[in-house]
């Protein structure tokens, strides 16, 4: 039997690309139940190509689903993937709310499919965008290597603070485009862009330090998820990770440089045929042709783009690498249909 799926959040960001995913891969389910709040509740959307009335989040919605996606704000799902799992469906959730339970697997299918079934609550968690642009390709590299330690930048795009940090974006694009004299003069920027929206600075002819909310000791919480989440997906809960979270002027698709030590040394013409044979992993490296992946230019794809792989020139178990991924679809989407596929297949074998 073709298992039922109900995506909660059908109509905000992540929750439309969701929709198209689901239109483009193979389709491994029976009914998709569209679900969001009541003020969502009766609009029409379509998903493999039919129309579907998005019903308002309520206990009885899942009843007869197998499978519930949660993209919605931590506190909702927080709420309402635990009634889901009492009602009987997996619930597969893209929040912040059950990361780091222990009673919960985070799940990137390249890496750690089979922490699947050990899902005592019923909830499987979908890690953060930011890990999820990296973590393919760390994956890969550990097994191979044994990975130690993390060092990570991240170039984060501005729909990471969702349809918000679009249109910020693009309003400030907009405000500042026609003015040639702006971004000589301390503050210029600032006083032309107007509303700052989600960003705590100017995100249009900027680059902002932060990302998420403060925590202990100056970290931001988006660095924090970062370290956390990829201690728990790679299965190392003592791997030394340093992250600095960075916004940049980019709509859709985060990009990071990492430096990873190994506990053997790497060579890099092995690293890259390793990362290009990996499933779910891009290698786009010729500097010498201009050849590497931006986020422009990688936006929409579903792999992790890797490139600029270089051995440390002070350390033999250390690459240098810059990598790209759509925050949207693998960083958000792409993953919690792929981990709900992985769920799926134990319903029709
Ligand atoms: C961001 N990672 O980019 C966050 C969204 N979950 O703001």
């Amino acid at each position: 039997r073709l298992p039922t799926l109900a995506v909660v959040g059908a109509t905000g960001a992540v929750g439309t690309v969701m929709l198209g995913i689901l239109s483009e891969r193979e389709n491994v389910w029976g009914e998709i139940r569209l679900i969001a709040s009541a003020r969502s509740a009766g609009r029409k959307l379509t998903v493999r190509g039919e129309e579907v009335e998005v019903q308002a989040l309520a206990p009885e919605v899942f009843d007869g689903v197998d499978v519930a996606m949660f993209d919605v704000p931590d506190e909702v799902s927080k709420e309402w993937a635990p009634i889901a799992a009492a009602r009987g469906a997996v619930a597969v959730d893209n929040s912040g709310a059950f990361r780091m339970d222990d009673d919960v697997p985070l799940v990137v299918p390249e890496v750690n499919a089979d922490q699947v079934r050990n899902r005592p609550r019923g909830i499987i968690s979908n890690p953060n965008c930011t890990t999820l642009s990296m973590i393919v390709a760390l994956g890969a590299l550990h097994r191979a290597y044994g990975l130690t330690n993390l060092v990570v930048s991240s170039y984060q795009a501005a729909s990471g603070a969702g349809q918000e940090g679009i249109d910020t974006l693009h309003d400030q694009i907009a405000k500042v485009a026609a003015d040639r004299t702006l971004g000589s003069t301390a503050g210029d920027v600032r006083a032309a862009v107007g509303e700052l929206g989600p960003f705590p600075a100017p995100l249009a002819m900027n680059v902002v330090p932060w990302a998420g909310s403060l925590k202990d000791d100056g970290w931001s919480s988006e660095e924090l998820k970062v370290r956390n989440e990829s201690r728990k997906i790679l299965g190392l809960p003592d791997l030394k990770v340093s992250a600095t979270c960075v916004r940049v002027p980019v709509i859709t698709t985060h990009s990071l440089t990492v430096h990873a030590t190994f506990a053997s040394e790497v060579d890099a013409e092995a690293a890259r045929e390793l990362l290009a044979a990996s499933p779910g992993v891009e290698v786009q490296d010729d500097p010498a042709n201009g050849e590497y992946p931006t986020p422009a230019d990688v936006v929409g794809t579903d792999p992790t783009w890797v490139g600029r792989i270089r051995r440390s020139i002070d350390d033999p178990n250390s690459l240098d690498l810059f990598l790209c991924g759509d925050n949207l679809r693998k960083g958000a989407a792409l993953n919690t249909a792929q981990i709900a596929e992985v769920v799926a297949r134990e319903f029709t074998g």
